[in-house]
């Protein structure tokens, strides 16, 4: 078990294209238990193997509900609905929330540690977190989420933070 160091904005790794799994083999078992590991002592509540430097489409999560620990492998959105907005966070952009609006349904199909088809579906913090991995695994911050006056200055915020203005 190994817990990770957690990639941060303005590393490009978190931009860079993810590949999917094509063998579900002992390496990919460890990486996600390692990520599971490096997850909960974050803490987070979700995960995605670029936040630690692993160009792979893995992805991790706990919605705080009764069935704790759950892995996405090639994990794709395949449908969304309604709107709603939430306090959002990320470990890759550690310390910030921004109010972010995204859909407030999303179902995702992927594969599971055996290579089984999953589904996961469901709206307030399961919907939220399954669209937040999904975007990392595409090179998406949450910050990419926010509209472009927000950004705008949130980017400031970040660079002044980064060149220790603040
Ligand atoms: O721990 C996390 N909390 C969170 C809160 C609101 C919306 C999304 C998240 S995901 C985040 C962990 C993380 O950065 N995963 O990529
Ligand atoms: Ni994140």
């Amino acid at each position: 078990m190994a817990i990770y160091p957690i990639r941060t904005f303005g590393d490009p790794v978190l931009r860079m294209e993810t590949k999917p799994v094509t063998d579900i083999d002992d390496k990919v078992h460890t990486l996600v238990r390692d990520m599971i590991e490096t997850m909960y002592d974050a803490p987070g509540v979700g995960l995605a193997a670029n936040q630690i430097g692993v160009s792979r489409r893995v992805a991790v999560f706990d919605a705080q509900d009764e069935l704790g620990p759950r892995v996405m492998i090639n994990p794709e959105v395949v449908e969304t609905a309604g709107e709603w907005e939430y306090d959002e966070g990320c470990l890759s952009v550690p310390n910030h929330y921004w109010e972010i609006t995204r859909p407030a349904f999303a179902r995702v199909k992927a594969l599971d540690l055996d290579g089984n088809d999953v589904e996961y579906a469901g709206d307030g913090l399961l919907g939220r977190v399954l669209q937040h991995e999904v975007d990392h695994l595409n090179g998406a911050l949450l910050l990419d989420a926010l509209p472009k006056r927000v950004r705008k200055k949130a980017l400031k915020e970040l660079r002044e933070e980064a060149l220790g203005l603040t």
